[in-house]
């Protein structure tokens, strides 16, 4: 059986993997793509969905968008691993979009579409600051028993990446990813520890080249960017591409695999605000509804992107 899913973004190169790991993958049906202010403002990273969906030929799926900013700290972008423009691009020439941007807020799309489907059938995966799925939770609070679970993009147990404990999804809206994290619904933090495994290496950016493909020369060009700015900004050699982890985990758990933990999101401390505290302490409490992602396959996880990035 498919699995619906909402992918709740702000692009960004690696959620334009994501998006194009959902759309070209059988397994998964992709509802809807819904924009939040995070990497860049929110006007740009909605223009670099619309650009993502043209380049791959995504034409009847909805793209709403959403909050501008988060819901207590102010705007803060990351310019310098996603360029001025949220998605700057090496070697290939992004398209005029030709997506328009559905009427209506992406928190009331989010909330319609679970309230209409079947119960327990819809999966949100947010890929970038956790705004758009905390408003929605207080909005319309019927939705955290009708998701089937909410596999996100953030956070990490053991480091961060935006301060010494803090990713930069958590920590540019701490207060909504804290109700998110808290909300009794399954949440499967796939944080940087299993994401700083899922490296753009050489050989993995040659097998989209050898695609031969406009979509395939589009990831070519992402990573291209993508690891000049992660070498400068994190000392990486090959970059991290985090957000499709998520859509990998949905496909096939065995890929990415995860281990329940209480997680809690700090909101106070002084040098960990937006960190995710994760109890390792063995076993898990009988009610824990949190895990982290601990060990991905990175062949087969590239084969899942190659495979649907040639079949878009
Ligand atoms: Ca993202």
């Amino acid at each position: 059986m498919t699995r619906k899913i909402i992918l709740d973004c702000d692009p960004g190169h690696d959620d334009a993997v994501a998006i194009l790991l959902a759309a070209g993958n059988p397994e998964i049906e992709l509802l809807g793509v819904t924009t939040v202010g995070g990497n860049q403002t929110l006007q740009k990273v909605t223009y670099n969905a619309r650009q993502v969906m043209t380049v791959a030929g995504i034409t009847d799926v909805p793209l709403h968008a959403g909050a501008t900013r988060p819901l207590v700290h102010e705007v803060e972008v990351a310019g310098d691993i996603h360029g001025e423009t949220g998605m700057e691009i090496h070697g290939f020439e992004l398209p005029e979009p030709q997506i328009e941007v559905a009427d209506g807020h992406a928190v009331n799309y989010i909330i319609d579409t679970i309230m209409s489907e079947e119960p327990g059938t819809v999966t949100l995966v947010p890929t970038g600051p956790l705004t758009n799925i905390a408003l929605a939770a207080r909005l319309e609070p019927r939705i955290v028993e009708r998701v089937r679970e909410v596999v996100l993009m953030g956070g990490g147990y053991h480091t961060g990446n935006w301060s010494a404990t803090a990713e930069f999804n958590i920590k540019v809206d701490p207060e909504a990813a804290h109700v998110v994290f808290n909300e009794p619904w399954p949440v499967v933090m796939v944080g940087l520890d299993l994401t700083h495994q899922a490296l753009a290496t050489r050989d993995v950016e040659n097998r989209f080249r050898e695609l031969g493909t406009d979509v395939g020369d589009f990831v070519v060009g992402l990573f291209g960017f993508f690891r000049e700015s992660y070498r400068e900004a994190q000392g990486f050699d090959d970059p991290p591409v985090h957000d499709p982890c998520t859509v990998a985990y949905l496909i096939d758990p065995s890929i990415v695999q995860t281990k329940k933990m209480p997680i809690d999101v700090e909101l106070r401390g002084e040098l960990t605000v937006g960190m995710t505290v994760a109890d390792l302490r063995a076993p898990a409490p009988a009610d824990c509804h949190t895990s982290a992602a601990v060990k991905l396959d990175h062949g087969r996880f590239w084969d899942l992107v190659v495979d649907a990035v040639k079949a878009l």
